[in-house]
C-alpha cells in the first residue's frame, strides 16, 4: 500500500484517467479470454507464457532478459497470451517490461502482480494490459467483487487465482470470472504439487476455463493435464530457463 501511495503522488488519479483513455484509443484490449478459447477450439493447448526475470524461490531465472525478444519468441512458439510480471519486490519485474513485450507482438497480455487497489487496476489498463490477475489469497470477497467489476468496466478480462477450496468458493461467490487459475504452488511455503489442480477442478462449474498455474516442466505434466481435460496453462520457469523460450514452448506443447 505504501508503494501505491508513492505512485499516486507521482501520477495522480486524474492523469491516470487520461492515460486509460489513451490506452483505450491506441492499445485497445486484445481479448485475452477470447485468444485462449480460440486455441482450445482448434484442439490446441492455450498457453499463457510468462515473462519473468526472477522468482522469490529460485532467484534470477534468466541472465539474458529482453522482454521484447522473449515476447516475439513466445508468439512464434505458439503462445495464446503473455503474462508479464510487474512486481518489483519479489520478481524484479517492471511496468516497462509489459509495455515493451506487448508492443513487440500481437498477443494479449496479463499484468501479473499483487493487485489490491483500484488504482493498480486502472494503472494496468493505462500501461496496456488486456487482463489482470486477482489472487484470492490476498483479497476479501468485497475486494474481489470491486476489482473484478472495475477491470471489466475498463474492457479487461480477469484471471482469478485460487490455491485451495476456501479460496475457490470465495472466487465463485464474489466474481463470475470466466478464467479461473488454480495455482499449484503455495504462495507462502512455495510447496508445489500438480495435485492441486486435480483436487479442485471437480468443484469448478463447467462453463469456466480452468488455467493450471505453476510447476509445469515436462511433456508428461502437460499430458496429465490434457488427459483430465485441462487445456489452459500458465508457464514461466520452464521457459525462462531455456535458451529459446518459444522453442521450449513449442516442444513442450507439440
Ligand atoms: C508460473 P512457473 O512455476 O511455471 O514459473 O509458474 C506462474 O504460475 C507463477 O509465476 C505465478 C505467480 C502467481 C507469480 C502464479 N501465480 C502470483 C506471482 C504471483
Amino acid at each position: 500500500y505504501e508503494e501505491i501511495e508513492e505512485r499516486q503522488q507521482r501520477t495522480p488519479l486524474s492523469n491516470l484517467e487520461i492515460a486509460v483513455t489513451a490506452a483505450n484509443a491506441h492499445n485497445k484490449p486484445r481479448g485475452f479470454a477470447k485468444a485462449m478459447r480460440a486455441k482450445i477450439s482448434q484442439g490446441k493447448a492455450a498457453v499463457i507464457a510468462e515473462v519473468k526475470k526472477a522468482s522469490p524461490s529460485k532467484g534470477i531465472l534468466r541472465d539474458h532478459f529482453v522482454p521484447k525478444e522473449i515476447a516475439k519468441s513466445y508468439e512464434k512458439g505458439g503462445a495464446a497470451c503473455l503474462s508479464v510480471l510487474t512486481d518489483k519486490d519479489f520478481f524484479q519485474g517492471h511496468e516497462d517490461f509489459l509495455v515493451e513485450a506487448r508492443a513487440a507482438c500481437d498477443l494479449p497480455v496479463i499484468r501479473k502482480d499483487f493487485l489490491v487497489d483500484e488504482y493498480q487496476v486502472m494503472e494496468a489498463r493505462a500501461i496496456g494490459a488486456d487482463c489482470i490477475l486477482l489472487i484470492a489469497a490476498c483479497l476479501s470477497g468485497e475486494q474481489l467483487r470491486k476489482l473484478d467489476a472495475m477491470a471489466r468496466d475498463l474492457g479487461m478480462d480477469v484471471l482469478v487465482e485460487v490455491h485451495n477450496r476456501a479460496e475457490l468458493d470465495l472466487a465463485l461467490e464474489y466474481t463470475d470470472t470466466e478464467l479461473l487459475g488454480i495455482n499449484n504452488r503455495d504462495l507462502h511455503t512455495f510447496e508445489l504439487s500438480l495435485q492441486h489442480t486435480f483436487e479442485l477442478m471437480g468443484h469448478v462449474p463447467k462453463d469456466r476455463l480452468i488455467v493450471t498455474e505453476s510447476g509445469i516442466h515436462t511433456r508428461d505434466d502437460v499430458a496429465a493435464m490434457r488427459e483430465n481435460d485441462i487445456h489452459s496453462f500458465l508457464v514461466g520457469e520452464a521457459f525462462m530457463k531455456a535458451d529459446n523460450p518459444g522453442d521450449k514452448l513449442a516442444e513442450l506443447f507439440k
